[in-house]
C-alpha cells in the first residue's frame, strides 16, 4: 500500500455512491462527493507549499468539511493536529507554536486574533466555517477531484493531539499511521461493524474519541454517520431512529435517561451502544438496561493509546468494568514504586503495550522517557485492578486529572492562573462530583493577608485565559488550606469537604 492509512479508510470507497454521511439538515453526502471533497483541499494544501510531515492546526467546528480536511492531510502526508473549538487564544497560540504548525485553520471570525499568531510564526492561515464558508473552500473551487495519494509509510506520523501535562504545560502526543490502523481494525472486528451500520455521531471531532474512533472505524467498516454537529436531545431523540448504534461519554447517556422520550421503543432496533473517556457509573448501566433491554459496552482508552481494553460484544458486558485487553494490547497491573506486577486482583497503576502506542511527546523526551518504557510499557496514570475473570477495573488516577463531560482538565493549569489573581495567596483545584459532567471544577483560593475576594472577581481571571470547560464552577474561599506534615496540601480532604456541593444541582 502506497499509504496504509489513507487506503485503507479511504482509498477504497473512491467514486462509490453509497451515503457516508446523514447530515443534521436531512441531506447526505456520498463516499464519492466527501474524497472528491478530500482531494480538492489536498490540492489546496500542497499548492500552499506543505510538504509531507508538516503539521496542520485546525481549530474548526465540526463539519463534513472539516472531516475532509483530516482525509486531505492523511492523502497528502501531512500531521493533522485538532484543536477544541473552545480554546481560547492563549491556548490555541502555545498549541500552534509548540507544534511548529506550518498551516492554521480556523473559524472566519477567529481570524483577527490568529492572524498575528500565524505572522510571527511564518504559519499559513486559512479559514474553514461551520457552513463551508471561507478562504479554504473558496480556495478548492475548481480544483481536480483527484489527487495522488503521497506516499508513506507504517512508521510516518499523522496526528498530534494535545494532552494536558500535570505540571501544566500540554504535551502533543504523536501518532502513527499503525497506531491508527490497528486500532481501527481492531475496534472494527470486536465491535462487529459493517456497511450495514448507521452510527449516531454526536461527538465532537477535535478528540481521540469522536475522530478515531468513531469516524475511523466507520470509514474502515464502509458504514454512514448521522453526523450532527454537537449533542443536542432533541437531535438525538430525532435521529436515534435511523442509526444501529452510537458511541458517546457517559453524560450522554445519564442525559438520555433523564428524558422520557427516551424509552424501550426508540432503542428496540439499535444493535450497540458504546461508553467511554470516563467512567460509566454502575447505577447509569443498570438504568439503561431497565429502560432499553441493552447493556452499554463499555471500553477505555487514552489519547496515547487509542483504545486499550473493551468489554465483550459476545459475553456479559460487566456493569464498572472496561473489560478485558484489546487483541494486540499487553496490559499489566503495577506498583508505582517498583514498577513491578503486583499479585493478580490487587489495585495498581495500569501500564500498557501495543500497536495502539504512540510514539512519545513532541519534542518532550524527559516527558515520554517517564511515561514510556524502555520495553514499550505506557504508564496511564490509572488506578486499577483485575477482577476474578480478567475484567479490568478502573478504580482511580495516580494524576492528578479531572474529567468533566469526557473532557480532561488538569488541576494544575486551572491553580497557575487563580495563582497569578493579586489578591489569590495559593489555591488548589479540586474536581466534585456532578450529575451531568460527571465530574466539575472546584477551585479552593486563599486570599493574600489583608486582600478580600470574591467568587466573581476570581472568576473574571480565568475567563480569557482558559477554555469554558475548565473554568471552576464554584469558588470556595478559606484562610488556609489543609496541609500533611510534609506540607503537602491534602486535597482528599477538601474533596471530603465540598464532595456534595452539585449533588442536587
Ligand atoms: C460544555 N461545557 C462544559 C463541557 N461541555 N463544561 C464542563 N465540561 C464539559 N464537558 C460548558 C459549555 O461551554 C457551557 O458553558 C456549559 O458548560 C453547559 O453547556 P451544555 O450546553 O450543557 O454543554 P454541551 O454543549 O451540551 O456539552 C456537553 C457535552 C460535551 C455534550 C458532554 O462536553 C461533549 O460532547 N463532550 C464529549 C467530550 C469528548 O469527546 N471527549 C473525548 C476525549 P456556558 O453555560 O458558560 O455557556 S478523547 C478521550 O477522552 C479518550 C481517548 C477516550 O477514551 O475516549
Ligand atoms: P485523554 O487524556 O483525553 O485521552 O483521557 C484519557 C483518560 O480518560 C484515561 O487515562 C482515563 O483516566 C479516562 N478514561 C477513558 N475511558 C475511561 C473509562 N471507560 N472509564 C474510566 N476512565 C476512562
Amino acid at each position: 500500500m502506497v499509504n496504509p492509512l489513507y487506503d485503507s479508510l479511504f482509498g477504497g470507497h473512491s467514486g462509490k455512491t453509497d451515503t457516508f454521511l446523514h447530515l443534521a439538515d436531512g441531506s447526505t453526502i456520498s463516499y464519492g462527493a466527501f474524497l472528491a471533497m478530500g482531494a480538492r483541499m489536498a490540492h489546496v494544501l500542497t499548492g500552499l507549499g506543505l510538504q509531507p510531515g508538516d503539521r496542520v492546526a485546525a481549530q474548526i467546528e465540526k463539519s463534513p468539511q472539516a472531516l475532509a480536511l483530516y482525509a486531505a492531510c492523511v492523502q497528502a502526508g501531512l500531521v493533522f493536529l485538532p484543536l477544541n473549538t473552545a480554546y481560547t487564544v492563549p491556548e490555541l497560540t502555545y498549541f500552534i507554536e509548540n507544534s511548529e504548525a506550518r498551516l492554521i485553520v480556523c473559524d472566519p471570525d477567529a481570524r483577527a486574533h490568529l492572524d498575528p499568531v500565524a505572522a510571527r510564526l511564518s504559519a499559513k492561515l486559512e479559514t474553514l466555517g461551520a457552513d463551508g464558508d471561507g478562504s479554504l473552500m473558496k480556495r478548492a473551487e475548481g480544483q481536480p477531484d483527484h489527487f495522488a495519494t503521497v506516499p508513506r509509510g507504517p512508521d510516518d506520523l499523522v496526528a498530534f493531539l494535545y494532552t494536558s501535562g500535570t505540571t501544566g504545560r500540554s504535551k502533543g502526543a504523536m501518532l502513527t499511521q499503525s497506531n491508527l490502523l490497528s486500532n481501527a481494525q481492531t475496534l472494527q472486528t470486536e465491535w462487529r461493524f459493517s456497511s450495514a451500520d448507521t452510527l449516531l455521531h454526536a461527538l465532537p471531532i477535535f478528540h481521540t474519541h469522536g475522530l478515531f474512533v468513531a469516524t475511523n472505524v466507520m470509514l474502515l467498516a464502509g458504514g454512514s454517520m448521522i453526523f450532527l454537529p454537537r449533542f443536542d436531545l432533541d437531535q438525538m431523540i430525532a435521529n436515534l431512529p435511523r442509526a444501529t448504534s452510537m458511541m458517546g461519554v457517559p453524560t450522554f447517556y445519564t442525559r438520555l435517561l433523564a428524558d422520557a422520550r427516551f424509552d424501550k421503543a426508540l432503542a428496540a432496533h439499535m444493535r450497540l451502544f458504546i461508553s467511554g473517556s470516563a467512567p460509566l457509573l454502575e447505577e447509569t448501566h443498570q438504568q439503561f438496561e431497565e429502560r432499553t433491554g441493552h447493556r452499554i459496552l463499555e471500553r477505555y482508552g487514552m489519547t496515547e493509546t487509542n483504545m486499550n481494553t473493551s468489554n465483550p460484544y459476545d459475553g456479559e458486558r460487566r456493569a464498572g468494568t472496561v473489560g478485558f485487553p484489546l487483541p494486540g494490547v499487553d496490559l499489566k497491573i503495577t506498583d508505582p514504586a517498583t514498577g513491578q506486577k503486583v499479585p493478580d486482583g490487587e489495585v495498581g497503576q495500569i501500564e500498557v503495550r501495543g500497536p495502539n502506542v504512540f510514539q512519545g511527546y513532541w519534542r518532550m523526551p524527559e516527558k515520554t522517557a517517564e511515561e514510556l518504557r524502555p520495553d514499550g510499557f505506557f504508564i496511564t496514570g490509572d488506578l486499577g485492578r483485575l477482577d476474578a475473570d480478567g475484567y479490568v477495573q478502573i478504580v482511580g488516577r495516580n494524576k492528578d486529572l479531572i474529567i468533566s463531560g469526557g473532557y480532561n482538565i488538569y488541576p494544575k493549569e486551572v491553580e497557575q492562573v487563580l495563582d497569578a489573581h493579586p489578591d489569590v495567596l495559593e489555591s488548589a483545584v479540586i474536581g466534585v462530583p456532578h450529575p451531568d459532567f460527571g465530574e466539575t471544577v472546584v477551585g479552593v483560593v486563599v486570599p493574600r493577608p489583608g486582600c478580600d475576594v470574591d467568587e466573581a472577581g476570581v472568576l473574571e481571571c480565568v475567563s480569557d485565559a482558559l477554555a469554558r470547560f475548565k473554568h471552576p464552577r464554584k469558588i470556595v474561599i478559606l484562610p488556609e488550606l489543609p496541609r500533611n506534615t510534609m506540607g503537602k496540601v491534602q486535597k482528599n480532604v477538601l474533596r471530603d469537604q465540598y464532595g456534595d456541593l452539585f449533588q442536587n444541582a
